[in-house]
């Protein structure tokens, strides 16, 4: 565990917060800062553990290949998709929900080592994640403020992982409205909500084409790591 942990992860948590009120191991390393129960780590990944990451993300999009999802308003999503793991996250005008296949009839792959290994450092080894959605954010691509609760457990905490172009993440509160708060992710970075933060609205404003060359053809790509049941 942590064995991909950026230089000083190792530290106390300072005494500040607890990993454990954010649901997080006790011996997860310490976050660059945190902000509405959110942890935010800059630059876990080093470039080449984002390259090799990306190239097992390439096997993965090779067997599940990368779809918009439909809203149920019948609205394509301007983000692509496809997932890992037991179940996939998918959306058509029936709704939102996991399931077993993807669109074409296959199970999705298996989620990379390289990915399990940062949940394990951040959740523990207790429990594996069911669902690692892997989203591609091209050229104009976002995702509106929304909460994740389509999960049956709420006391995992949801991880992120950011690859290519920064992207300009926006983080709520558990009601809608309210102020909100504004954060620049950028590759390599490692984000995990849990505790109370784990029903609070979030989203992607926006990314910033060409701020990376990670990605062929540019844009950017974040895994969403979940327990879904
Ligand atoms: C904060 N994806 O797929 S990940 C999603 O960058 C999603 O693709 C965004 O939101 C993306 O549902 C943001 C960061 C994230 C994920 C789950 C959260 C932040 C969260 C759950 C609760 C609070
Ligand atoms: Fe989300």
């Amino acid at each position: 565990m942590g064995l991909q942990a950026p230089e000083g992860g190792e530290k106390a948590w300072g005494g500040m917060e607890d990993p454990t009120d954010l649901g997080l191991a006790p011996d997860a390393p310490a976050p660059t800062l945190t902000t509405r129960g959110v942890a935010l780590w800059k630059g876990w990944l080093s470039r080449p553990a984002q390259e090799a990451m990306l190239a097992d993300l390439r096997e993965v999009i090779r067997a599940a290949p990368l779809f918009s999802p439909e809203t149920r308003w019948g609205k394509k999503m301007s983000v692509q998709m496809t997932s890992a793991g037991r179940y996939g996250w998918y959306s058509d005008r029936r709704g939102y929900r996991y399931e077993r296949c993807h669109p074409r009839g296959t199970e999705w792959p298996p989620i990379p080592p390289s990915v399990l290994t940062i949940w394990h450092a951040v959740a523990g080894p207790a429990r594996a994640p069911d669902c690692c959605l892997v989203n591609l954010y091209r050229e104009g691509a976002k995702m509106g403020l929304h909460q994740d609760r389509d999960e049956a457990d709420f006391s995992w905490p949801v991880l992120s992982v950011s690859l290519g172009d920064d992207a300009l993440f926006r983080i709520g509160n558990l009601e809608r409205g309210g102020k909100t708060e504004s954060l620049w992710l950028t590759s390599g970075d490692v984000l995990a909500m849990g505790g109370p933060a784990r029903l609070v609205h979030h989203g992607i404003d926006r990314t910033r084409p060409g701020s990376s060359d990670l990605l062929t053809g540019g844009g950017r790509i974040n895994l969403t790591l979940r327990v879904v049941d």
